[in-house]
């Protein structure tokens, strides 16, 4: 696997999943695969678990890891091409990606949607930029659209605790102050839908997520009614994806907010969420706090999807 960006990089799933699961149990196996081999992870959004999980992963292999917060410490970079650069901003990524790529054989971006232009974000201009001119393999640790290594820990979590063949699978909106990115969503709803899961998603109107990820998910306005019988919660807010109302927030309605209501009508269900989370927005402390909550070791596999992924990386450099 040369670039890791959205769930067809990584090819088949059960294959994918026999080796998380074989890393789990001995996650040192491949400690020589990355032997004088660099990790370059860049961000330019905060992270808690992407940065540790990934580092750790990169530990796993035996890698170097070089970590740069590239809105701090780095020169503010310029994003387009063709401007006079008389302003606030020092350097151009057309100079910096290839600088970076120089000094290492791997790098992870970390880079969300801005908001201001919606093609711009969905056509990946950012992760595109590193893929063409690092010269580098490149995998994304949260791109505009997508957040892979998530949606595959995620995945690794519901097969470790299904109890049936095909589970119900509810993805909700919730509700949050501020305007959050589609990536997480999306990128949950292009994996799920690459399984064969019964795939709902709930959400208020004005909230649809881009077609081409919603794909074959059934879509219910009720969560109530979305809610019966479920075997699995995953909980997420995101801004509204429509036309003008790209990226506005259109709904604050705490009726949203996953709580032992909506968790009644389920089948028992197990509640997710990628974190971090802001409690009583999007779901009450007695959810996150029970016994069905599984948001910790949802947390610790992305340890193991980043493994997988640095592994198949490594492997094609050899
Ligand atoms: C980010 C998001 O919603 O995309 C990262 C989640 C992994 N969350 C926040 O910015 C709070
Ligand atoms: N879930 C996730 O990606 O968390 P961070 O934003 O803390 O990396």
């Amino acid at each position: 696997m040369k670039n890791f960006t959205c769930v067809q990089d990584l090819g088949d799933l059960k294959p994918a999943l026999d080796e998380a699961f074989e890393i789990k149990k001995d996650r040192f196996k491949y400690v020589e695969l990355g032997r004088n081999k660099t990790l370059m992870m860049i961000f330019f959004n905060s992270s808690l678990r992407t940065r540790l999980s990934t580092q750790k992963a990169a530990i796993n292999l035996g890698m170097n890891v070089m970590v740069l917060d590239i809105t701090q410490g780095a020169w503010k970079l310029e994003t387009e091409r063709g401007v006079i650069m008389d302003g606030d901003k020092p350097e151009h990524l057309l100079e910096a990606i290839p600088v970076m790529g120089c000094y290492c054989d791997i790098i992870g971006v970390r880079s969300f949607a801005r908001f201001e232009d919606r093609d711009y974000d969905y056509n990946e201009v950012i992760i595109n930029q590193f893929i063409q001119h690092s010269g580098r393999s490149v995998f994304s640790m949260e791109a505009a659209t997508r957040h892979p290594l998530q949606s595959f820990a995620d995945l690794i979590t519901i097969e470790e605790y299904k109890k049936t063949a095909r589970p119900k699978v509810v993805m909700t909106w919730a509700p949050h102050p501020r305007p959050l990115p589609q990536a997480v969503p999306n990128s949950f709803a292009e994996w799920m839908n690459a399984t064969d899961y019964d795939f709902v998603i709930t959400h208020p109107e004005g909230y649809d997520l881009a077609p081409e990820f919603v794909g074959n998910a059934h879509v219910e306005y009720d969560q109530m009614k979305a809610f019966e019988g479920a075997d699995f919660i995953y909980a997420k807010n995101w801004a509204a994806y429509s036309g003008d109302n790209y990226g506005v927030v259109l709904s604050r309605d705490r009726e949203w907010t996953v709580s032992n209501r909506q968790m009644a009508v389920t089948n028992n269900a197990y509640f997710m969420h990628c974190l971090p989370v802001r409690r009583n927005m999007i779901v009450t402390d007695s959810v996150i706090e029970s016994p069905q909550s599984i948001v910790i070791p949802e947390a610790a596999n992305r340890e193991i999807s980043a493994t997988v992924v640095l592994k198949r990386m490594l492997e094609e450099l050899k």
